[in-house]
């Protein structure tokens, strides 16, 4: 019932000529069993709409402003993304909220900006170790979730994309177990069905953190978890497309 999505990640890195070795790659070697989204770093995004023209790999920036134009220096607006193409734009990663202070009333600014130029937030959310420990895991993830839910409406969520992603697991090799996962999926969902049963059912719920070709197959097995956010292994042609590919 929910397709499977697989994004890509780039973070801060890439060059014209990696990123066009990469997309050939991706472009001959995905067997289109799922959906599949790029977030280059945003100077990229032309590189991408030439590159990507007429195949169905969407692609989206890593951040934007909330608001639509104006004296933010250095800053994105959603239509800017629109303009070139852009299908998605990604929200509230950890690395987003950690570095740059980014708060849940930030986010949920955000998410409200580009669900208003008609784009698809890719909603990160996920604990720190230290909460992991502390036993507040799921709070954590309702209070994060909850931020947007209040400020967007649940009908938001039949478009949002959640990317459940533990802080803990981002980028240290340390990957979620798919019981660990689901079990976290499954709590959101559920959260989001305390509202509307039927969009819960379908909000797709992505899973984030050092997931690997060797990894994915079990993941994305799990009933409440409908494909991956990936950095590292996205930026490693073969890796990725085999990520891609394992979501039968
Ligand atoms: C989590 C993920 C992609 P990695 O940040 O967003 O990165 O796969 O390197 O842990």
């Amino acid at each position: 019932m929910r397709r499977l999505l697989v994004a890509a990640n780039w973070k801060m890195n890439g060059s014209k000529e990696s990123n066009a070795l990469l997309l050939n790659a991706f472009k001959a070697g995905f067997d289109g069993s799922a959906d599949t989204a790029i977030f280059p770093p945003a100077v990229y995004v032309p590189q991408l709409s030439e590159e990507l023209a007429g195949t169905s790999i969407a692609y989206g920036i890593q951040n934007a402003h909330f608001e639509k134009s104006g004296a933010f220096t250095g800053e994105l607006s959603m239509d800017m993304a629109k303009d070139f193409g852009c299908q998605y734009v990604l929200v509230g990663h950890s690395e987003r909220r950690e570095i740059f202070g980014e708060t849940d009333a930030d986010v949920a600014k955000k998410v409200a900006a580009i669900l208003a130029a008609g784009l698809i937030p890719m909603l990160c959310i996920g604990e720190t170790l230290e909460q992991r420990e502390s036993g507040i895991t799921e709070q954590v993830c309702e209070q994060q979730v909850g931020a947007v839910l209040e400020k967007v409406g649940i009908a938001a969520f039949e478009k949002i994309v959640i990317a459940y992603e533990p802080v803990w697991a981002i980028g240290t090799g340390k990957t979620a177990t798919p019981e660990q996962a689901q079990d976290v999926h499954a709590f959101i969902r559920a959260y989001l069905a305390k509202s509307d049963q039927a969009v819960a059912d379908k909000t797709r719920i992505l899973y984030g953190g050092s997931v690997k070709a060797a990894s994915a197959g079990a993941l994305f097995g799990q009933p409440d978890i409908d494909g991956g956010l990936v950095g590292g292994a996205s930026l490693i042609a073969d890796e990725f497309v085999a990520i891609c590919n394992a979501t039968q």
